[in-house]
């Protein structure tokens, strides 16, 4: 990651704690991006800036990171309302659709910004795109078994399929599942994100698919104007 990003990552992520407020339920998203926020929270929670806070981890990557910070954490399961919830993405567009996934923990990010009352996204301004997938592939989280079966029926909806290798392609991504993720590239890039959103979850064997349509309350963006980062 450039010194730049880095700082555009530092000040949204700043900027996102903000709204965190004492007694609140929060989601702590996945990435480099919430994992800014995360210690931003976990700082304020240690100075006694914030109080009473509980977070819903959307990542094994998260829960570590948070439980090491000694912010109070409990499960989908255990809550009865999440009132906030911050995560990154990896394209925003215009209409605010996301492409989530990059770090294969799009499923659990998926259950806690559907659920929670306002789900605040962290980007920087890399990641603004006037159509999705063009540049970025989507991310499909897939049954072991039914990988190629899926990777035929998106070949048959048009889009190249391909299965996620883990560096030096030791063997394939394993989400915290137990599952693997295909990443998919539509020649065209997405022009109905809720279409493709629907079509693609009704494919057997997909659990979850990258496409975020129509959950985002916020779209924080870091930039950098004159030499200095700044959020809008
Ligand atoms: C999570 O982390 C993912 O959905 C997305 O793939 C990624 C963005 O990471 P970063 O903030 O490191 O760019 O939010």
């Amino acid at each position: 990651m450039s010194d730049l990003q880095d700082r555009m990552k530092q000040a949204v992520a700043a900027a996102a704690t903000e709204q965190i407020k004492s007694g609140m339920v929060v989601g702590l998203g996945s990435g480099s991006t919430a994992a800014l926020m995360i210690q931003a929270l976990g700082a304020k929670l240690k100075s006694g800036e914030l109080s009473d806070v509980v977070g819903v981890t959307t990542s094994f990557q998260g829960e570590v990171l948070a439980a090491e910070l000694g912010i109070p954490l409990k499960s989908l399961n255990a809550i009865e309302r999440i009132d906030l919830a911050i995560d990154g993405a990896d394209e925003v567009d215009p209409a605010f659709q996301l492409i989530k996934g990059g770090g294969a923990c799009h499923v659990q990010e998926k259950l806690v910004a559907v659920r929670a009352e306002r789900f605040v996204v962290v980007v920087d301004s890399t990641k603004l795109v006037d159509t999705l997938n063009l540049s970025f592939l989507l991310p499909v989280e897939v049954l072991p078994g039914a990988w190629r079966q899926v990777q035929a029926q998106l070949a048959a909806m048009g889009g190249d399929a391909q299965l996620r290798m883990a560096v030096k392609k030791a063997g394939p991504v394993v989400t915290d599942q137990g599952n693997l993720v295909l990443d998919v590239k539509f020649a065209a890039g997405i022009s109905d994100p809720a279409e493709l959103e629907a079509a693609i979850n009704n494919l057997p064997g997909v659990l979850e698919n990258g496409l975020f349509v129509n959950i985002t309350d916020q779209v924080l963006v870091g930039e950098i104007v004159d030499g200095e980062p700044r959020v809008r």
